[in-house]
């Protein structure tokens, strides 16, 4: 059925959508996947769960093994066959699972086998109690492990990737290939850097609550500004290869698990994207916690936690980014002929984090204005049953964005931005 090329990606002779049904003739085809279930194929259960906004995720178990398969169709799911879309993100999204699970293997799930002609992934089922840290987060479920987790995977995965630790000839070669998932980037650059601030059809907001936020956001100049210059860092800074879409969505955990997936956005693009978008998606369960009915105290204690995992997420993620840097530093960026004193050294390693810091805020900024007023809300706030109380909780967390997106580089440290949530009134 599907030859194995070099890459380890298979290619079958042509697409076919597969249902619950077609997949077991699918497995019984397939040695890669039939393997992992002991080869025993009678009575599988297998049941379709995507509850992402893009594919058909399908978990499989069986008397001798689980698996995952993750199917992309040409379309985006929680829109529908009228917005079409490449489904070479599952080739882009398998490529990106084994590097990235190379170079942080404890916080990627193993990919088993993949299709690239049926844009399909099989992968290590994250069995219970793993669930997707959104879902843990509006339960209340504190997490003690997951900002040293995080912090080393992004810590590992953009450091290894970056001119850092590579040389600019396969940094470049490695560019070059990720170029191929611009449509995945162009429906970022739509429902991140534009249509929040133009009108568009598939905006939305809590109306009438919002309609004069929405319309603040598409008539300031000067968030404008910002924007497009956080635009043209994610189409021109080609720094390491990203993740792309790493909210707590794509996130799973359990107390001592923490397990990355759905890495389809990813290319060679700006480190801060991904610290953003988890430090983003972090303050927006902050702001969303007002609106879930909770006893007082244990409200107060739940802000803490999340704003301490804030903290601690960047401060690690520096403090191990650096210390990688400094035990290799092998790639092509900071020559050791050139940089050949403590004094520069110290001068360029201050300067990189600190645009790194500086950028992270803005991507954050940009990633919680589109889940308020754009495409694709999150559960955080849609969950919140009370229109008049959730629309009080997403405007806080849009002034605080704006704020965020336009005065990060007055922030001199993660505290004080933590510190700035916390005052954050509406
Ligand atoms: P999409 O690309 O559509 O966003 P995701 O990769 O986020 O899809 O997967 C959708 C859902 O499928 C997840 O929210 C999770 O519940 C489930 N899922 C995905 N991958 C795994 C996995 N490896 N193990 C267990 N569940 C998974
Ligand atoms: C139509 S926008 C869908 C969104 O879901 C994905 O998870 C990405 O965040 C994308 O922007
Ligand atoms: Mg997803």
């Amino acid at each position: 059925m599907a030859e194995a090329k070099g890459n380890g990606v298979a290619e079958a002779s042509e697409f076919r959508a597969l249902d619950e049904k077609s997949l077991l003739d699918y497995i019984k085809a397939t040695p890669a996947i039939s393997s992992v279930l002991g080869n025993r194929l009678e009575g599988l259960s297998i049941k379709e769960v995507g509850d992402g906004n893009l594919n058909f995720v399908y978990i499989v178990v069986g008397d001798g093994g689980s698996v995952v398969i993750k199917q992309a169709l040409p379309y985006v799911r929680c829109i529908g066959e009228s917005w079409p879309m490449t489904k070479e993100r599952a080739y882009f999204e398998t490529i990106t699972l084994k590097e990235h699970g190379r170079l942080c293997p404890e916080h990627v799930p193993e990919v088993y086998h993949a299709d690239r002609k049926m844009s399909l992934i099989a992968m290590r089922y994250l069995k219970p109690p793993h669930i997707i840290l959104r879902k843990g987060l509006i339960a209340g479920v504190k997490y003690p492990l997951l900002a040293d987790h995080i912090s080393d995977y992004v810590a590992k995965t953009l450091y290894h990737t970056s001119l850092l630790h590579l040389s600019t000839t396969e940094h470049k070669k490695r560019v070059a290939e990720y170029c191929g998932n611009v449509e995945m980037c162009r429906l970022t650059e739509q429902v991140i850097f534009s249509d929040p601030y133009q009108i568009s059809s598939y905006n939305r907001w809590t109306s009438p609550y919002l309609d004069s936020d929405a319309e603040a956001v598409r008539s300031d100049n000067i968030l404008k500004l910002e924007i497009a210059e956080l635009k043209s860092m994610f189409c021109e800074k080609s720094q390491a290869l990203i993740h792309g879409d790493l909210h707590t969505g794509s996130i799973m955990v359990t107390s001592d698990s923490t397990q990355v997936i759905d890495p389809e956005f990813a290319f060679y693009g700006p480190m801060g994207f991904d610290i953003g978008a988890f430090l983003g998606n972090l303050f927006l369960a902050f702001f969303a916690k007002d609106g879930h009915a909770c006893e007082e105290q244990e409200r107060h204690e739940y802000k803490r936690w999340l704003l301490g995992t804030i903290e601690d997420t960047w401060n690690l993620f520096e403090k191990k980014f650096i210390t990688l840097w400094k035990e290799d530093g092998s790639g092509d960026a900071y020559l050791p002929g050139v940089y050949n004193n403590s004094d520069v050294q110290l001068l360029v390693r201050k300067k990189y984090m600190k645009d790194l810091f500086h950028d992270s805020l803005g991507f954050g900024a940009a990633k919680m204005i589109r889940r308020i007023v754009g495409v694709a809300h999150v559960e955080d706030l849609e969950s919140i049953q009370d229109t008049a109380t959730r629309a009080a909780c997403e405007k806080r967390a849009l002034l605080f964005a704006k704020m965020l997106m336009k005065d990060r580089r007055n922030f001199q440290s993660i505290s004080q931005v933590v510190a700035a949530a916390e005052e954050q009134r509406a």
